[in-house]
């Protein structure tokens, strides 16, 4: 007798009657890794619980926005606060200034900055606006980068298009991705070659400053400045999206870290503290081009909505006083203390970690691209997240995506992480469990 399906796949039979794969978002499919998505039902700090009461500890943490953890005191107060006042109002509002003000302060490449919904909106608003700024069409990005599901950002995209191995995506027009050209992330020798070669025709070259689709991909030295330096000789603008690291990798995202100004930057995730939101910003004479106060048209019904925006302005209140320095020990810890569990069981792993984001790759070969990312076991990846789900540490359903670490996870969390890593490692290299 088959046990009684639990709650969540109780759920998740229901959504997919009603819903494409049952989710609102692919890689939440668990299709990655096989078997069926948790329903989560709660979730506090550094956990979060099903339907069927299991309780986990998180590292998706909604695949980046809560580095404060989960149900943050300060943030649900805020968000109360602003709901009971009105959700929306399609009006500007006091908080729109306020979060454009933190943002401008902790990224000064960014003089103007509009607020969307989503950072696909973001992306493909920044898009439009450098091919607005330079008259030019061509678009180049990096394989296994992900900007959203726009349809010029489709092409090699890493996250769900890596996960689920779709070769970009049905129902982009060959002629909208003709215009974009995709490298090989860190090959700055390819950029150039490619410059040479169309640098005339190319708006812009946008890039996650720190790589987390396809698993985390820290920048190799001189990448960075070499598209600063070939951009700006050639007339293209730079579009940093740090959808992700941005306040993920200190207040002034990768850009700041890496000494960088971009044209542009696209942001998200953590500037909406878990509520839907997106913003694109930087130098003023090319955010003036945006409508209404230039011709580059772009607008949103909830953009700026006040009570994603008091989210926001809470977390980054809260982030403005929190220690980075330490967020970024605790993950290196962390990061070295089950990189070594799995060295004790012979299993062959390589970490890349950037700030308190970080993804284990079942390979002996260092991952520095899309390719030697996707060379890495993703089976073998499959095999672990399931181990630690089995022992209640909650993984990014996907070999492409990264683990977040907030202010919320604990000594105890992580204790109780390395040791679930231990015995899952072990299972891995075949060894019995140990009691
Ligand atoms: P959204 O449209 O999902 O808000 O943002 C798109 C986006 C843009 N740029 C970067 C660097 C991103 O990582 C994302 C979205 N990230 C994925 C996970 N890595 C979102 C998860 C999902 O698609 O469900």
């Amino acid at each position: 007798m088959s046990p009684a399906p639990t709650h969540s796949q109780a759920l998740f039979e229901a959504a997919r009657a009603l819903i494409p794969g049952g989710v609102n978002s692919p890689v939440r499919a668990f299709l990655g890794v096989g078997g069926e998505p948790r329903f989560i039902a709660r979730a506090k700090g550094a956990r979060i619980t099903d339907v069927d009461g299991y309780t986990f500890i998180d590292y998706v943490c909604s695949w980046g926005p809560l580095i404060l953890g989960h149900a943050h005191p300060r943030v649900i107060d805020a968000v109360q606060r602003a709901a009971a006042r009105g959700t929306s109002f399609g009006a500007p509002t006091a908080g729109e200034v306020e979060l454009a003000r933190r943002i401008a302060a902790a990224l000064p490449s960014v003089e103007k900055v509009r607020l969307v919904s989503s950072g696909t909106e973001a992306a493909m608003s920044a898009v439009r606006l450098a091919r607005a700024a330079t008259g030019r069409d061509v678009l180049v990005k990096f394989d296994g980068c992900y900007h959203g599901h726009a349809d010029s950002l489709l092409v090699e995209a890493g996250s769900g298009v890596a996960t689920l191995g779709i070769p970009g995506s049905p129902g982009v027009p060959e002629a909208t991705a003709r215009l974009t050209r995709s490298l090989p992330y860190n090959d700055i020798d390819s950029v150039r070659r490619l410059f040479q070669a169309e640098g005339s025709a190319i708006a812009a070259v946008i890039v996650e400053p720190v790589a987390a689709n396809m698993g985390v991909v820290p920048p190799a030295p001189g990448f960075l400045s070499g598209l600063r330096e070939v951009t700006r000789a050639a007339g293209a603008l730079l579009i940093f999206d740090e959808v992700i690291t941005g306040f993920r990798l200190g207040l002034g995202g990768a850009q700041a870290l890496y000494g960088i100004r971009p044209d542009l930057t696209i942001l998200g995730k953590i500037i909406g503290g878990g509520l839907p939101i997106g913003a694109y910003g930087g130098r003023s004479d090319l955010m003036a081009m945006i409508a209404p106060e230039g011709p580059v048209y772009q607008a949103g019904t909830l953009s700026g909505n006040p009570v994603a925006v008091a989210a926001g302005n809470e977390t980054l209140r809260v982030l403005e006083r929190s220690d980075y320095d330490l967020l970024d020990k605790r993950t290196e810890a962390l990061v070295e203390r089950m990189k070594a569990s799995a060295s004790a069981e012979g299993v062959p792993t390589v970490w890349n970690r950037a700030g308190s984001m970080f993804t284990c790759f079942f390979t002996e070969e260092g991952v520095t691209d899309y390719a030697s990312a996707k060379r890495a076991d993703a089976k073998r990846y499959a095999a672990f997240f399931h181990e630690m789900l089995k022992r209640r540490i909650y993984l990014a359903p996907s070999a492409f995506e990264a683990a977040f670490v907030s202010l919320a996870h604990e000594e105890r969390d992580f204790e109780q992480t390395v040791k679930a890593a231990a015995k899952s490692f072990r299972a891995l290299a075949g060894s019995p469990e140990a009691p």
